[in-house]
């Protein structure tokens, strides 16, 4: 059986991720600052497949290289690592946004996932084998009004993803990214700070992604032949065609 290490499992996209991986038989450790989410979903997916929780903050370095170092020895092989934990803080032109929202999405966004993914390749060379997939967004294709720095560290994510592919190419490693459109989650409730309605009209008057599309595709994704590597997937509803443009009459 395989094991998928999961960041930002505690909710959308990575939440829903654990619960399709476990229908595949894939075995997980998820990830998270909220270990009460953990903890339900462990006690929850536990009955299918054997599930580790570890609740840290990706900008934790120590913690995060302590913590995937000493993992139980049932899940010291990570075969696939899923790069998702991620938000936007803040939706502001450039010349009044916020320094630390700029930090937190440098910080987690980008510094995050490199942390976990330095503590999990060497996993992977020690057994020439492993998939990662980073979960970037179309923000990380495009930039919009106000998305700034957002943009910018999904644009990261986009050069981290390529680059990573090429890096361990040779190792045998399996590198891909999946660009998501609109996704309704907690997302817009973190970046409006935790103004619902505000977060609410994002997704009005047109039928957006679920959580559990993209991970539907993050399961077919994984479950592709070795030979098999789906590169770079950019995903939409169908009433986006880009940032910017949503049909709402769709
Ligand atoms: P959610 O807010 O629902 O989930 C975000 C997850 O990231 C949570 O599990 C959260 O866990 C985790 N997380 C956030 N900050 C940290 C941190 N500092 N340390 C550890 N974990 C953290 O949003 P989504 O599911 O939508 O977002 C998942 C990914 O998808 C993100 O990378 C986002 O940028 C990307 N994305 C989302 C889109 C959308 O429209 N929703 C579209 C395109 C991409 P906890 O708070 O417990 O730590
Ligand atoms: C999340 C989608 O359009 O808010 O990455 O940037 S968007």
């Amino acid at each position: 059986m395989k094991t998928a290490l999961i960041t930002g499992a505690t909710s959308g996209i990575g939440k829903s991720t654990a619960i399709e991986l476990a229908k595949h038989n894939i075995n997980l450790i998820l990830c998270g600052r909220r270990q009460d989410r953990l903890d339900t979903l462990q006690d929850e997916l536990s009955k299918k497949v054997q599930v580790h929780t570890l609740c840290f903050d990706v900008r934790d370095k120590d913690k995060v290289f302590s913590m995937i170092k000493n993992l139980p020895s049932e899940f010291s092989t990570i075969d696939i690592l899923i790069n998702n934990a991620g938000n936007a803080h803040g939706l502001d032109p450039i010349q009044t946004g916020d320094l630390d929202d700029w930090d937190a999405m440098i910080d987690i966004n980008v510094k995050g996932l490199l942390y976990v993914s330095k503590a999990v390749i060497p996993k992977m060379i020690a057994v020439q084998s492993g998939h990662i997939i980073n979960i970037g967004s179309i923000a990380g294709k495009e930039v919009y009004p106000n998305g700034n720095i957002y943009c910018a560290s999904k644009h990261a994510v986009d050069a981290i993803n390529k680059g990573m592919r090429m890096d361990l190419n040779s190792y045998g490693i399996r590198v891909g990214a999946i660009h998501p459109g609109l996704v309704e989650t907690e997302f817009s409730n973190v970046r409006f700070k935790g103004d619902d309605q505000k977060a609410d009209t994002v997704y009005k008057g047109f039928d957006p992604l679920t959580p559990e599309d993209i991970a539907d595709i993050i399961a077919f994704v994984v479950t592709r032949p070795y030979h098999v590597n789906i590169a770079d997937l950019i995903v939409f509803p169908t009433a986006q065609a880009g940032s910017t443009i949503v049909n709402k009459s769709l």
